[in-house]
């Protein structure tokens, strides 16, 4: 079965998606993912520019081979851009070998272990009264799992508040905003608000919280020791994590659960804190950690080490990353939960899928494949608009992680 074909589809139905599309002699095509948030065409060039005239010819059915060409064969190794262009690869010949097969493709992958996968949503406001407010919508919806995020008096912009109650789209178009960050506001909100939501919500909801990056050690320490009373499903991102390390010191000061990974690209960015048991769960995801197979070595792995999987699932992950990762969170063992952001109905729109969520469950659907499909005619009426996401200063101007 060799591949014919490949192209680099680029739209904006309300966000940037990059999207490969893999064609064999057979006439099966392929979809995969490609988007990296803010630096999308350095991608959909590594594609096209450099891997598309290596696949044409091959075996499309050779999947780990192609995958250990493209990572081996460049020399160069890891990094988001690569490995998203890998990751689209592999993903797309996931979907091609169920569509040839005529079997979805968590069957490949070792068949369901569950009947369906628990996901969360991001409830978010300016004040605590909006996060409560916003938490018991998603409840009334039937979700079991939800991350709450407040704005931090004093700081203008704070992370992961938006601007309406289900989406949240930091990316904008124009010069980046610039966001301000103060840990010291940030660290006297937070416990306030999840003191406040179990007394509203009771023991049993799922609460989570992303710091996204922003804590030094030691400070995350002190933040997973004063949620402790609120026993979280996780904290998410309490340091920048290239220092795997930092994760030792949090660990010796607090049983708050922690998940980190969301930028990991490889299992090399996060084996020294699977192998430690300094977290409880890894949120590498299909298209930035090198699709599906390389997600489930890194399944494996953690499964040793008592780690869950928690993937990632914002807005910037397209739907076509949305269905390989419910193929993989319904057939690994030791999956955990799955972020999901809904996307925009223009979003939808261009990429028709099977994947349906029910009561804060998930499933990938019975289609052969991945069950999801790009309508091209469609995504042809959305061209690419450049957009960043934001940058953050310390009061003082300082730059800090976003
Ligand atoms: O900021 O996907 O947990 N989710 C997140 C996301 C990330 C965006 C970056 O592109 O942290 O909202
Ligand atoms: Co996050």
């Amino acid at each position: 079965m060799r591949i014919t074909d490949a192209k680099v589809i680029v739209c904006s139905p309300g966000r940037n998606f990059v999207t490969l599309k893999i064609v064999t002699e057979d006439g099966i095509h392929g979809l995969g993912d490609a988007t990296l948030n803010g630096r999308e065409l350095s991608v959909a060039s590594y594609l096209t520019d450099h891997v598309i005239p290596l696949l044409i010819g091959r075996d499309a059915r050779r999947i780990e081979d192609t995958w250990q060409y493209l990572y081996k064969g460049a020399y160069w190794r890891r990094g988001p851009v690569t490995m998203s262009a890998i990751s689209a690869v592999d993903t797309a010949l996931w979907d091609i070998r169920g569509k040839a097969l005529q079997t979805p493709v968590y069957q490949l992958l070792g068949g369901a272990s569950r009947e369906s996968v628990m996901i969360y949503g991001h409830a978010n406001g300016d004040t605590i009264d909006d996060t409560v407010a916003a938490v018991g919508e998603y409840l009334r919806l039937g979700y079991r799992a939800v991350r709450a995020q407040c704005g931090v008096p004093g700081v203008a912009h704070a992370y992961g508040v938006g601007r309406g109650r289900l989406f949240y789209e930091p990316a904008e178009p124009g010069q980046p905003l610039e966001t301000a960050w103060s840990t010291e506001r940030y660290l006297n909100i937070v416990p306030p608000l999840f003191e406040r939501l179990r007394h509203e919500f009771g023991p049993d909801v799922h609460l989570l919280h992303d710091a996204h990056h922003r804590l030094t050690p030691i400070e995350g320490a002190r933040l997973g020791k004063a949620l402790e009373p609120y026993h979280l499903f996780w904290l998410e991102d309490p340091v920048p994590a290239e220092l795997q390390e930092g994760f030792r010191l949090i660990r010796q000061h607090t049983t708050t659960p922690l998940a980190v990974g969301e930028v990991f690209d490889t299992i090399f960015d996060c084996h020294t804190l699977i192998e430690e048991q300094l977290i409880d769960y890894i949120r590498t995801t299909v298209v930035h950690a090198g699709g599906i197979s390389h997600l489930r070595k890194i399944a494996s792995l953690a499964e040793l080490h008592h780690v869950r999987t928690g993937s990632h699932g914002a807005t910037d992950l397209s739907p076509v990353c949305m269905a390989a990762a419910l193929h993989f969170d319904l057939s690994v063992h030791n999956f955990g939960i799955q972020e999901y952001m809904r996307h925009t109905a223009e979003t939808d729109r261009v990429f028709p899928h099977q994947y349906a969520l029910d009561q804060g469950q998930m499933h990938p659907g019975d289609a052969p494949g991945l069950g999801v499909d790009i309508d091209e005619a469609l995504a042809a009426t959305y061209p690419y608009s450049r957009a960043y996401l934001p940058v953050n200063r310390k009061e003082d101007g300082t730059i800090h992680s976003w």
